[in-house]
């Protein structure tokens, strides 16, 4: 759910009118020690619901972006530099609603906040580390001095625990970045430590169009053993955890527009694997990556984009078609949630005889997967406590059957401008939903003059292999 919440607001603009203060006495400050002194109090977020865009009460005007189940930092103007503070340490985000998860991460969430500056903007980061083990922020994507680039060892000495570094430079392009730690990356990505970072333009730009609606978020995995809380960090592949800003459906909020909304949607990718990102109902257009807005020459529409491991996409679409388009990883096992990968397939398997005899010893056994994997779905089957469920989500037709990365695109006539609040379940026109055919189907035709007959198969294996189709509930009937 989308929440106005009040005191998050009051919160932000007690820190921004705090500011002007700040700033007088800092006048004369710049990148030393006078401005550490004066350390802008750290902004918090508790909550894991989508906040309201935080429009820019100073500087350089810009439509700011949506953050996926997150927030946006608030910053103070020092100076004429955009002034942000983020503080590193270990977080508790809630990935979906029961379950919770002990993360690292930025100002009280993971991912951190998303920073929001204009093209040109002169920008002064101050980290601090609450981390039990060293840091450092590294700006992907940005132009900036080498020194300011955060990876630990090369370009700075790394950030201790307890101790504040500053990141100073100007925001030379406009686009799509993200920023992440270059120490220990492999924990403390692994542990959630990441954030979004979008530049507007500062005027009119020939490749980057006006839209109504922006959003963001990054794409990010976890390993939690079911039952447990804290994510496993050696994992380099076998996630159960697929993530849009550490949330997983249906713990992902819907990005909800108004029919005819130009929409752009940016999304980043700090997993180890690809995403094929995936949208119901419409075309869209890549019209940037990390790299920058892209050639228009290269544009063309898609369905599907696939982001790859340490890359970003901007899509662009026309939100034209009243409804609740799903939006999703097209890699199906994406787009579920905890579970082993050692379960067989049992699909048409037989098992009635062996069921019979484990009850007797265990009346409550139930085979998993027998007639595929839908049960699952359906069936609320006793699970560890703090375990996200692997695939659930209750739509208006029933269990949604999916988990992970996930979510809907809830395109209405009536959303008005500016409001992001979720307008509830699509009501379908009559007669526009697919329905169930109450007469009895004709035998299916099949073509005979097609297949190995009209071409004999050569180099045959000299005996015939049987395959015996069982069918689920059938037994033997089959064949
Ligand atoms: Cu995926």
């Amino acid at each position: 759910m989308l929440t106005n919440d009040l005191n998050d607001m009051t919160n932000r603009r007690n820190f921004l009118s705090g500011a002007g203060a700040i700033t007088g006495a800092l006048a004369a400050a710049s990148v030393s020690k006078v401005a550490m002194a004066a350390l802008p109090e750290p902004v918090l977020q508790t909550k894991p619901d989508t906040m309201p865009p935080l429009v820019p009460s100073g500087g350089r005007p810009y439509n700011p972006v949506v953050t996926l189940n997150g927030w946006t930092l608030p910053w103070r103007m020092n100076n004429g530099v955009k002034e942000f503070h983020l503080v590193a340490e270990p977080v508790v985000r809630e990935m979906a609603p029961g379950f919770k998860a002990n993360l690292w991460g930025y100002n009280g969430q993971s991912p951190g906040p998303t920073i929001e500056v204009v093209e040109g903007d002169r920008v002064r980061i101050f980290v601090t580390n609450k981390l039990p083990e060293h840091t450092s922020v590294h700006w992907h994507g940005q132009r900036l001095p080498n020194g300011m680039d955060g990876v630990s060892g090369l370009t700075q000495p790394p950030i201790r625990p307890g101790k504040t570094f500053v990141y100073e430079f100007v925001a030379r392009r406009p686009g799509t970045f993200m920023y992440h730690p270059h120490a220990d990356e492999m924990t403390q990505m692994a542990m959630g430590m990441m954030g979004f970072w979008v530049t507007h333009p500062k005027a009119e730009h020939p490749l980057i169009e006006k839209v109504d609606r922006d959003f963001v978020f990054l794409l990010n995995a976890y390993d939690v053993e079911p039952g447990s809380a804290t994510p496993k960090i050696m994992t380099m592949l076998d996630f159960n955890l697929w993530s849009w800003n550490s949330r997983i459906f249906p713990g992902i909020d819907s990005l909800n527009v108004r029919l005819g909304d130009k929409v752009r949607i940016r999304i980043g990718n700090l997993t180890m694997t690809n995403h094929p990102m995936h949208l119901h109902g419409h075309e869209f257009l890549v019209t940037g990556t990390d790299g920058g807005p892209t050639p228009k020459s290269t544009r063309h529409y898609e369905v599907t984009t696939d982001v790859a491991v340490g890359q970003m996409r901007q899509i662009e679409f026309l939100a034209d078609e009243e409804g609740d388009w799903a939006f999703h990883c097209h890699k199906s096992h994406h787009t579920m949630n905890a579970m082993g990968h050692d379960v067989p397939t049992l699909i048409g398997l037989d098992h009635k005889d062996v069921v019979k005899q484990i009850t007797n010893l265990v009346p409550d056994y139930m085979v998993m997967g027998e007639r595929g994997m839908a049960d699952m779905g359906e069936m609320e089957m006793p699970i560890p406590d703090n375990t996200a469920r692997m695939m659930t989500g209750e739509g208006p037709f029933g269990s949604v059957e999916m988990g992970g990365m996930f979510s809907v695109v809830k395109v209405r006539k009536n959303q008005k401008p500016g409001d992001y609040s979720n307008p509830g379940w699509f009501r379908h026109p009559k007669g526009t939903v697919a329905y169930e055919f109450d007469g009895s189907p004709p035998e299916t035709a099949r073509r005979r003059d097609a297949g190995a007959a009209a071409m004999p198969a050569q180099n045959m294996p000299a005996k015939n292999i049987e395959v015996q189709v069982r069918k689920p509930g059938s037994g033997h009937a089959g064949h």
